[in-house]
């Protein structure tokens, strides 16, 4: 992974996302497999730089398989679906070592940010929203969601379509349910993959995704697509993969469910007086959401609040009086970029439950701008 980090900047940045990630669909991250990486070679392979698993881990697997078929089958899940997709999977040993050492946080905002947010980025996503504006302005009257966020998560987590990554998700997900990290949660994301099967949403070679699962261009894990896809041309098929609308509508879709505000922003960067900072952490939350990220805010407060506690525009002036919750964040702790947030910043955090991912989308969706 390493190796491809160096070659590959947005992989980087994808790993990193997913070294935070806690929510349902954030145990991975958009964009985390390029296309010229292609799939990941199997435990069988062999070739000399491929470790090879100790047979225990074949037999423990075989076990494990044998029970989650079984699993499946009552399940409701029809027996020629389960057997097909299940045909010769094996543990992906890369994948494994991908999940038991993820990389530590290495990367300030600013620098993950500029990498994220290069003049190219900004421009393709100007380009984006111009092309598809009838299209994502109709997305966004039903869902209420603003395009430029639609238009920006769809940049960060496959530069609008443009990376398309190739690992058969199957063997992922059950590498990644055998194994002890987070066995429920990739155990659940692999029956859902079956039932996609199963349903006819999509056949075995488009499930294609990151090494964790994840598809599409919106980059959902198969219990998201399953909750949260939407049909948008109406031509049957939730199509995540090719079709625009389709595409604009499932991540719509996906923070409307989560309680997006469409006449709200996301947050704004602000200063601190020094007393504040220093006492961030008394402020923050008590309650466990299930994203750290979350529990990491402060308790909303109102911007008059805030205002009378020392935070400020960036530019030393006051704040907006507008009647709005607002929580505040610093990534970085102490030392870092401080940034009063609104709700929908937190939905956004429900798509990937990492500050800078969040942060990252909110600067990416002001820098693209229409509204
Ligand atoms: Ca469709």
């Amino acid at each position: 992974m390493r190796r491809a980090i160096g070659i590959l900047p947005f992989v980087m940045l994808a790993v990193f996302i997913m070294a935070a990630c806690a929510g349902p669909r954030s145990e991975v991250s958009g964009a985390s497999v390029s296309p010229s990486t292609g799939p990941v070679p199997r435990v069988r392979a062999t070739s000399p730089a491929t470790m090879s698993p100790a047979p225990s881990v074949d037999a423990a697997f075989a076990k494990w398989l044998k029970d989650f078929k079984a699993d499946a089958a009552r399940q409701g899940i029809r027996q020629a679906t389960i057997d097909r997709a299940l045909k010769d999977v094996h543990p992906v040993q890369k994948i494994l070592e991908r999940d038991r050492n993820q990389p530590e946080f290495t990367l300030t905002l600013d620098i993950y940010r500029s990498r994220v947010i290069t003049p190219t980025n900004i421009a393709v996503g100007r380009r984006k929203l111009a092309q598809y504006e009838p299209l994502l302005q109709s997305v966004a009257a039903k869902y209420g969601v603003q395009p430029r966020f639609i238009v920006a998560i769809w940049g960060i987590e496959t530069r609008y379509g443009a990376v398309k990554p190739t690992s058969p998700i199957i063997p992922a997900l059950a590498t990644l349910a055998f194994d002890t990290r987070r066995p429920d949660y990739f155990r659940n994301e692999l029956m859902q993959a079956l039932r996609m099967l199963d349903a006819g949403y999509a056949t075995q070679p488009e499930l294609n995704g990151s090494w964790a699962g994840a598809m599409g261009q919106p980059q959902f894990m198969p219990s998201s697509y399953m909750d949260f896809a939407q049909d948008w041309d109406g031509d049957g098929r939730r199509d995540i993969w090719e079709n625009p609308g389709d595409v604009f509508a499932s991540i719509a879709n996906y923070l409307a469910s989560k309680g997006w505000s469409g006449n709200e922003t996301w947050g704004r960067p602000v200063l601190l007086a020094p007393e504040l900072r220093e006492g961030l952490v008394n402020l923050q939350r008590q309650k466990k959401s299930g994203c750290k990220a979350i529990d990491l805010l402060t308790e909303p407060r109102s911007l008059p609040e805030w205002q009378a506690m020392g935070v400020r525009r960036l530019d030393g002036s006051p704040l907006p009086t507008r009647d709005i919750q607002a929580s505040l964040v610093m990534p970085e702790l102490t030392n870092g970029q401080a940034f009063l947030v609104y709700r929908n910043y937190e939905s956004i955090l429900r798509y990937n439950c990492a500050h800078f991912y969040a942060l990252t989308v909110g600067a990416l969706s002001d820098m693209i701008g229409g509204g």
